[in-house]
């Protein structure tokens, strides 16, 4: 037998193993603590130590994680492999991201980075489409894809609603998408949503000659979002959407594995992250929070618009590389830019992070002086300029949608 203690999980030393998962963290020791004393805790606790020294056979030890860097307030650790369930995110943050979230060995803690060594990676499915959404749904070329949300989020008839997304797809816009709080309420019952919804769709698409989709909100128990996707596969609607942070993770896996046999891509909203993502000192950082989706599956994640729009984001260009980037040769992830924006941000968004995105407005749509139908063509107007790398204020000289919208809003950014 063995004794173990909080030391044991402490090996300034160590160089991590490929096989391993090595978590970067924030932390702030408490006050009667100091670094070393703290990492060996977040160590011990998020592996399989705990407060008392422990008589155990050896090779228990060889769950153990260990504390292997102290930098600043930085610390690394790194995990062996074999103390995960391959393919389980729940079990795996119950590790990583569990009870260290609230030990008073620390006063605050944040989870900001994994590197996910290939044998737990490659045990996630993965994204079925990733980025090429763009081009294998729409036939975008290389500008962005664009989305409006009807507003007010939530109210509308299905009858309104399913207006605003005909005069939204033929107004130009690509996809029309349920705000994160709409699913299934009696003033729009998801079934009529659906079957009224993809009817417009499919007149929008004879009357603009361009594809047209629907990110409709299946978000619910994990059984009721299966019975939804099926029936949007029946529909013929290429995307479901989910609240991922509020469905929960296992959730999010399950509707990933049907929609591989449905041929669905999956639009993640992430309502609820910031609870978690927002206090720069603790929680789980957003770029986390983009890694668990792209395990998990999504095809498109909101990551933010770059402190454009009207959220606090964080490094959302930073996020987005990781999300574009290779592992292990899984899909990307199609990042969608949202909150706050309208025709006038579009340059700058762009400038920012690119076009290999999608770009949502709701209010930036709705809002305009002249209804939904002008607000979508002024959005496009701003996308296709943008995309072509022509000043938006002289496309708009001859497209009064979009210099009305500019003359409305400018560049500002909406608070
Ligand atoms: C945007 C939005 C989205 C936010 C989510 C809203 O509406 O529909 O949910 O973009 O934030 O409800 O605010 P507007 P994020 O276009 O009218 O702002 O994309 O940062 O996850
Ligand atoms: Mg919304």
């Amino acid at each position: 037998m063995t004794g173990i203690k909080y030391e044991d999980f402490l090996d300034l030393g160590y160089e991590p193993a490929d096989s391993e998962l090595v978590c970067d963290f924030y932390i702030e020791p408490a006050h009667d603590m100091n670094m070393e004393e703290a990492a060996s805790r977040v160590a011990s606790e998020s592996s399989n130590g705990t407060w008392a020294e422990l008589q155990v056979d050896g090779s228990i030890t060889d769950l153990s994680a260990t504390a292997c860097d102290i930098d600043g307030n930085h610390i690394t650790v790194a995990y062996p492999d074999a103390l995960f369930e391959k393919g389980s995110m729940p079990q795996i943050l119950s590790c990583i991201a569990g009870n260290i979230m609230g030990m008073k060995a620390v006063d605050n803690i944040r989870l900001l980075d994994c590197e996910w060594p290939e044998a737990i990676a490659t045990s996630f499915m993965g994204p079925q489409f990733g980025s090429s959404v763009r081009n294998e749904i729409f036939d975008a070329g290389d500008r962005p894809i664009t989305a409006t949300v009807p507003k007010p989020k939530v109210g509308l008839s299905t009858d309104q609603h399913v207006q605003v997304g005909y005069e939204a797809w033929t107004g130009g816009l690509d996809l029309l998408k349920d705000d994160e709080n709409l699913t299934d309420q009696d003033f729009n019952p998801f079934e009529k949503r659906l079957y009224d919804s993809i009817e417009a769709r499919d007149k929008a698409e004879e009357e603009t000659g361009e594809k047209k989709s629907y990110l409709i909100n299946i978000t619910a128990d994990g059984d009721e979002m299966l019975r939804r996707a099926e029936l949007v596969a029946d529909e013929g609607c290429e995307y479901v959407m989910v609240d991922v942070v509020t469905t929960g993770w296992a959730a999010v896996q399950q509707v990933r594995e049907l929609c591989e046999d449905l041929g669905l891509a999956i639009h993640a909203h992430r309502a609820m992250h910031a609870a978690f993502d927002r206090v720069e000192e603790h929680g789980v950082s957003m770029r986390v929070i983009a890694q668990i989706c792209r395990l998990c599956g999504v095809d498109q994640l909101h990551t933010g618009t770059a402190d454009l729009g009207k959220l606090a984001n964080e490094d959302t260009v930073g996020i987005n590389e990781w999300m574009y980037s290779d592992l292990y040769g899984m899909n990307d992830v199609l990042p969608m830019a949202s909150g706050g924006l309208h025709p006038g941000l579009v340059p700058e968004l762009v400038d920012r992070v690119g076009t290999n995105i999608g770009v949502q407005a709701g209010g930036g749509v709705h809002g305009h002086p002249d209804g939904t139908y002008a607000g979508a063509k002024a959005f496009r107007q701003a996308v296709d300029a943008t995309a072509e790398g022509i000043d938006i204020h002289e496309y708009a000289a001859d497209h009064p949608e979009l210099q009305t919208a500019l003359d409305k809003w400018g560049t500002e950014t909406p608070r």
